[in-house]
């Protein structure tokens, strides 16, 4: 599986979880499959119980992701633990990669923190709670497209519209209030057509709860499927441009640009989860 690594620069206010590096260049890593909607990124999520760490690359910035996504890095050769060159799996599995944060990264410890995300229309976005997330894949960090990606969608409502929920967090009204749905893609079909297809969805399934399963596997099949095949781009420098063309065309300009890098996902590993 080829993830792209989106790098979300962690700005002032800095978190104190981050205290030892700052000052340095730090990023949170989401993985994502759809480059083509980071135009429409409104925040960053993390699983507020799991556990990230902050790893060091070789050139010298900083990653926040799971442990087992930066020993999966130090195996395509991202660190420099062995002079530069291939780092053999092996090494990699017997914990080379070593977080420059003293203790383990809760997710909690994140939240609120502010990122830069590149492409989207938003200055800086916020890291917020989702709790649907897998740690055994990508980064274990999410970032947050909420026109076409449902789970984001409903999360990023559920802490709009609940100042309990956001008080569990810690999190000021701030960080969500302003951050509106933005339109990404067109899609078009016989029976539906919207430029919000996940808002659509969720609203049509009249999905409540980021708890909703079924439906939200329902509503991420029908977005998925159909925003590949028949998504035209409204935004950014493809507008006009079929999905299925803009994809790899924006996913090329954020790796030229040093914004994003390729994470191919270890078979090894996805097979050892499942013991
Ligand atoms: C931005 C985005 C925009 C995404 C969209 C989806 C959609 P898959 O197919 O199941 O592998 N994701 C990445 N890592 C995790 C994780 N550890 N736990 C939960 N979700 C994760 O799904 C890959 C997508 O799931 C990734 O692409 C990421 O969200 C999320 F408009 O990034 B995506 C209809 C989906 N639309």
């Amino acid at each position: 599986q080829e993830y792209v690594l989106i790098k979300l620069r962690v700005v002032e206010p800095w978190p104190e979880v981050l205290e030892s590096v700052r000052g340095r260049e730090v990023y949170l890593v989401p993985a994502t499959l759809r480059p083509e909607t980071m135009y429409g990124q409104t925040n960053c999520y993390v699983l507020p119980e799991g556990e990230y760490g902050a790893f060091e690359q070789a050139d010298g910035s900083v990653f926040v992701c799971s442990k087992r996504a930066a020993l999966g890095l130090a195996h395509q050769g991202s660190t420099n633990q062995h002079d530069g060159g291939f780092v053999p799996y092996a090494a990699a599995s017997m914990g080379v990669v070593k977080s420059v944060v003293p203790g383990t990264i809760k997710g909690r410890d994140l939240l609120g923190a502010a990122v830069r995300a590149p492409l989207s229309i938003y200055d800086a976005v916020y890291v917020l709670p989702l709790t649907t997330i897998s740690m055994s894949k990508g980064t274990g960090v999410v970032t947050s497209v909420p026109s076409d990606a449902p789970d984001d969608w409903i999360a990023l409502h559920e802490l709009k519209e609940q100042p309990e929920l956001r008080d569990k967090y810690g999190l000021s009204e701030d960080t969500v209030a302003k951050f509106d749905v933005v339109p990404v893609l067109r899609i078009e079909t016989e029976e539906w057509v919207s430029d919000v297809s996940a808002a659509y969805w969720c609203e049509k399934l009249e999905i409540t709860s980021s708890k909703d399963a079924d439906k939200l596997k329902k509503a991420k099949d029908i977005t998925y499927l159909h925003g590949f095949s028949k998504g035209v781009m409204l935004v950014g420098k493809y507008a006009g441009t079929k999905v299925s063309e803009a994809k790899v065309l924006v996913r090329n300009d954020l790796l030229a640009s040093g914004d994003a890098v390729l994470y191919l996902e270890p078979e090894e590993l996805v097979v050892s989860r499942s013991g």
